[in-house]
């Protein structure tokens, strides 16, 4: 948590807006120093007399000056924080011109991103630093939230429209994204990250991608379960995590939520990818996103392959 309250130069917006705040938290300061300052000092100078000390209180109908004072300074500090607040706003919704553009498609519980190439990834998404990023998104259920914090820019994805975001990394590194709408029983679990890459990095990761498809069967399986976000939920060490490890789990019996049991086959685990909910396994939350879609058939194929090498 700590981590964010400093942003380190991660982009020139998380300044600016880091640098609003403290404007307005020093206002703030000020005024209530004064304000209490004057309370206690008030409190002390005029409490209460010892008996037949009595004084007749002063008889005051207006002071011109100090009313106009108290009335022109707070408006102008105020216009000056909408002033200074806005033209950073402007700043934070205006995305450079040709910044990339990379589409967000989020459903309960997990964020998809597309990128122009017609790659896609999973709960992660790769940019190169210094170059300006322009994420349009939308959501295919309910309302879910796009928070960057290490990079002080948040946006709410609604369905059936199209809300962006942008933002200019200038440096490299992790960075959580999280949802912030609470948008069911899997929204804690709706996290991805921003991998800042060096230009040379990222050219190298773009070109991967086209290799995969020439990959042993199990091993481009192992490649997907790494890359579409499943061990934030699965171990593949027998470790019991948000989901059941994936370690054994073909051909094994598998106790269901509603007292039935089945054995874990190719069906099984297909269904398991593209349906999650149409069988839950006992003693875990219905919280895995479906993959349909996302996943398609024979990279499904593939990661059954994979699984059944997990013994
Ligand atoms: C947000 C957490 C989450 C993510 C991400 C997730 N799962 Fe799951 N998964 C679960 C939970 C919880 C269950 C158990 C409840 C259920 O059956 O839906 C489960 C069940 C399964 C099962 C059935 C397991 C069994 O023991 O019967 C399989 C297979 C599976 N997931 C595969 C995957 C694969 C492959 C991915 C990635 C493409 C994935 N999951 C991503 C949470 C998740
Ligand atoms: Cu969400």
């Amino acid at each position: 948590m700590l981590n964010y309250l400093r942003h380190d130069g991660v982009s020139r917006i998380a300044g600016e807006v880091d640098a609003v705040f403290v404007f307005i938290t020093l206002i703030g300061l000020f005024f209530f120093l004064i304000t209490q300052g004057f309370l206690i000092y008030f409190a002390l100078r005029y409490r209460k007399k010892k008996r037949g000390e009595e004084t007749e209180t002063p008889y005051i109908t207006g002071n011109r000056w100090l009313e106009t004072a108290w009335v022109v300074v707070p408006s102008l500090l105020i216009l000056a924080i909408f002033i200074y607040g806005y033209l950073v706003f402007r700043d934070i919704r205006t995305p450079p011109a040709g910044a990339a553009e990379i589409n967000v498609i989020v459903r309960q519980w997990l964020f998809e991103f597309r990128y122009p190439d017609g790659r896609r990834t999973i709960n992660e998404v790769r940019v190169p630093v210094g170059k300006p990023v322009k994420f349009i998104m939308t959501s295919q259920d309910v309302i879910h939230g796009f928070y960057l914090p290490a990079f002080r820019v948040k946006q709410d994805i609604l369905p059936g429209r199209y809300t962006h975001l942008w933002v200019q990394p200038e440096k490299t590194g992790r960075f959580d994204i999280y949802c912030t709408q609470y948008c069911g029983v899997g929204h804690s679990n709706m996290r991805a990250v921003m991998v800042v890459m060096g230009g040379e990095d990222y050219e190298h990761w773009a070109g991967l991608e086209e290799e995969m498809s020439t990959l042993p069967l199990a091993k481009r399986g192992e490649e997907l379960v790494e890359h579409s976000g499943c061990l934030a939920c699965h171990s593949l060490d027998g470790t019991v995590k948000v989901g059941p490890t994936l370690k054994g789990l073909y051909g094994r019996r598998v106790e269901l939520a509603d007292g039935t049991a089945a054995i874990a086959d190719d069906t099984y685990i297909r269904e398991s990818i593209l349906e999650p909910n149409a069988r839950i396994v006992k003693g875990f939350p219905p919280v895995m996103p479906t993959f349909k879609g996302t996943i398609k058939d024979d990279d499904i194929t593939a990661i059954i392959a994979y699984i059944k090498t997990l013994k």
